[in-house]
């Protein structure tokens, strides 16, 4: 007799039935069509339009004009065989001054977009914030009082009636829904560090942002639950930080602690355990008076429970203690150059790279801390998961025979399923991987410079030509799972 060992037995890692094979997408970064049907400004609009903030001064006005194109966009998914996409809504399309009624001629962009995902068999997975606040909840253009986006208590619930306004018209259609994509960084690149919308730089703003994150995600979770059909399933996007100290040293030991504390713990503690905790109180009570922050019944808000959580991974973090790092550690931490920390209470922390193979965002390949986080979070919270982004940017070129031939990014999407399937193999339920991008696209800060797609988009033309990497994933998919590495 004959034994066939597993690894004889499949050439590829299969991945759970139902697996989503997806790739993800946000509004502004990709839509275009600012001001039609009744769209208003978002912070980001405002702040691509200030000089000096966006690389080359490039705006998403037009982006990939994916408004025009959603339905060929759609039938490039379906060539490829995507089973899922994820795609964020615009608040400012569909609920214009971010109050009162939405807008149905907004909401009817969504309803076709998502028509057109169900119509060639891909699930549609929705994401009610990537970033695009309306500007009205920012500086209210009324010259009335200050509306202060996220460091103002009343933005959370704001998010909530919007986040109803779309379940109602998307519900009977959408199945799966992500409240905040990355609030780490709406709250520290954009009122810490200030490299992102709105631009402004005020720990204790940072801080406050970030409570009214989390108690807009709860809030919106309980809208979701009472519009919604019991099937729904609802989750939140985290870029949780695979936290690695430098040294065994204590001081880099703490200087890990510090970053797990407001990197990541911020958000995880009170969504899924109904607290703050106490180390990352102390470390940044000398800027905010928590006590004043949370209100009575906002920690129960906050975990509500979900169904899923989404984690959007890309690097591992290793740091060390500033006071003595040599000349080699970095001062910021690959999210762009601030003269201001994104790292509210972590000042003594300093930044280093996990090895010197980069992408073009000189961000460092590692897919272990992958895998790590996926099965910490599974053994911690007990939750479903999804990777709900994971991608690299690559200096692409275009051949003279107009293909884009990219096996970096390939490799780096090889590398990152294979520590899914670890992460599979270790227990951990995740449910779908969610590759960003499915089209190059506006880098927030760094404008049209980075290219994160896997169909490569030529922004003269805006014409769609699939790279190497998605005929690549196209086969992983179709075969279910990568080839063993
Ligand atoms: O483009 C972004 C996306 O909007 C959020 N996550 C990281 C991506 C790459 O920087």
């Amino acid at each position: 007799m004959t034994v066939v060992s597993p690894d004889i037995r499949s050439a590829h890692r299969p991945f759970p039935p139902g697996f989503a094979w997806g790739a993800a997408t946000a509004a502004y970064q990709i839509e275009g069509a600012i001001a039609e049907g009744g769209r208003t400004p978002s912070i980001w609009d405002t702040f691509s339009h200030t000089p000096g903030k966006v690389a080359n001064g490039d705006t998403g006005d037009t982006a990939v004009d994916h408004f025009h194109r959603f339905r060929e966009d759609v039938r490039i998914m379906a060539d490829l065989g995507l089973t899922a996409y994820r795609f964020s809504v615009s608040w400012p399309r569909v609920q214009p001054t971010g109050r009162g009624p939405a807008s149905e001629r907004g909401l009817d962009f969504y309803r076709a977009l998502t028509d057109e995902l169900l119509a060639h068999g891909i699930t549609p997975v929705a994401t009610l914030y990537h970033w695009d606040l309306p500007q009205e909840l920012e500086t209210p253009s009324n010259g009335g009082s200050a509306a202060g986006g996220w460091p103002a208590r009343d933005t959370a619930y704001h998010f909530a009636e919007y986040a109803a306004l779309v379940a109602e018209a998307l519900g009977d259609r959408v199945g799966i829904w992500t409240t905040l994509n990355e609030p780490w960084c709406s709250a520290f690149l954009g009122y810490g560090s200030g490299v992102h919308a709105p631009g402004r730089t005020d720990p204790a703003d940072a801080l406050r942002a970030a409570h009214h994150l989390n108690l807009g995600h709860g809030l919106a979770v309980g809208a979701l639950r009472a519009a919604l059909p019991a099937s729904a399933q609802i989750a939140v996007s985290l870029n949780l930080h695979a936290v690695r100290p430098l040294s065994d040293r204590p001081q880099d030991l703490e200087a890990a602690r510090r970053i797990d504390a407001v990197g990541n713990r911020i958000w995880t503690s009170p969504m899924f355990k109904g607290r703050y905790d106490e180390d990352l109180l102390r470390d940044t009570a000398h800027l905010v008076d928590w006590d004043a922050l949370v209100h009575g019944g906002d920690l129960a808000e906050i975990s509500r429970p979900i169904d899923l959580l989404g984690l959007n991974y890309y690097n591992p973090t290793v740091v060390s203690s500033a006071t003595d790092a040599d000349g080699g550690a970095l001062r910021n931490d690959g999210h762009g150059a601030s003269a201001h920390s994104p790292w509210p209470g972590a000042d003594d922390v300093a930044f280093h790279l996990a090895n010197d193979d980069v992408t073009a965002m000189g961000w460092p390949i590692d897919p272990t801390g992958l895998s790590e986080t996926l099965l910490a979070m599974h053994r911690e919270f007990g939750l479903p998961l999804m990777v709900s982004e994971n991608g690299a940017s690559f200096e692409d070129t275009v051949s003279p025979d107009g293909t884009v031939h990219d096996p970096e990014r390939a490799a780096y999407i090889h590398r990152h399923l294979g520590a899914v399937a670890d992460a599979i193999d270790g227990g951990a339920d995740v449910r779908g991987y969610y590759l960003w991008s499915l089209l190059d696209n506006f880098e927030w800060a760094y404008g049209y410079e980075k290219r994160f797609g896997i169909v490569h988009v030529d922004y003269d033309t805006l014409v769609r030509t699939p790279k190497t990497s998605a005929h690549w994933y196209s086969g992983v998919i179709r075969q279910g799972g990568p080839d063993r590495a």
